[in-house]
């Protein structure tokens, strides 16, 4: 089992979407192990970004990821850092797959609405940032016999 961090955006709240997207990772089968609203401080920003923080577009979207509040989640799932990623689409919603969440929902690429972690090391890092370690709830679901086979 993997776990990817997940951030709802400023746009995504305010957009009234974070149910919809909620939704659609659950019912692929993905297990939410930690969730919260939060205010993204500049502090925190510049950490979440620190690959970005020299780029010149780092005010900005410092400025829009502190703008309003934020949901972080972790989920938990087989590969679920690819197969997160391959749910939301490209960066920029104007690029994303139709049928994505990006490509169904955004036409921006700094409001894309979702951010997830790329790989083992951000979401180890990432989660870290977000969430204390008794923040997140593991638990198996009952449906698990009905999700996949066992040797999966
Ligand atoms: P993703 O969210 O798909 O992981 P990242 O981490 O490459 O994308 O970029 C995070 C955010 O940084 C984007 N949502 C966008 O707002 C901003 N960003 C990334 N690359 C650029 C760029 N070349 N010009 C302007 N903004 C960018």
């Amino acid at each position: 089992m993997e776990r990817t961090l997940i951030l709802l955006k400023p746009d995504c709240v305010q957009r009234r979407l974070s149910g919809k997207i909620i939704s659609r990772f659950e019912d692929k089968g993905l297990n939410i192990v930690a969730l919260k609203m939060l205010q993204v401080t500049p502090e925190l920003a510049k950490q979440h970004y620190a690959e970005h923080v020299a780029k010149p577009f780092y005010p900005g979207l410092e400025a829009f990821i502190t703008a309003s509040p934020v949901v972080a989640m972790v989920l938990e799932g087989l590969e679920v850092i690819r197969v997160v990623r391959e749910m939301l689409g490209a960066t920029s919603g104007l690029k994303a797959t139709a049928g994505t969440i990006r490509g169904d929902y955004s036409n921006s690429r700094q409001m894309n609405l979702v951010h997830a972690s790329d790989g083992p090391e951000a979401a180890a890092r990432e989660i870290g940032l977000y969430f204390k370690a008794n923040e997140v709830c593991p638990y198996t679901p009952c449906l698990t016999p009905w999700m996949k086979a066992d040797d999966e």
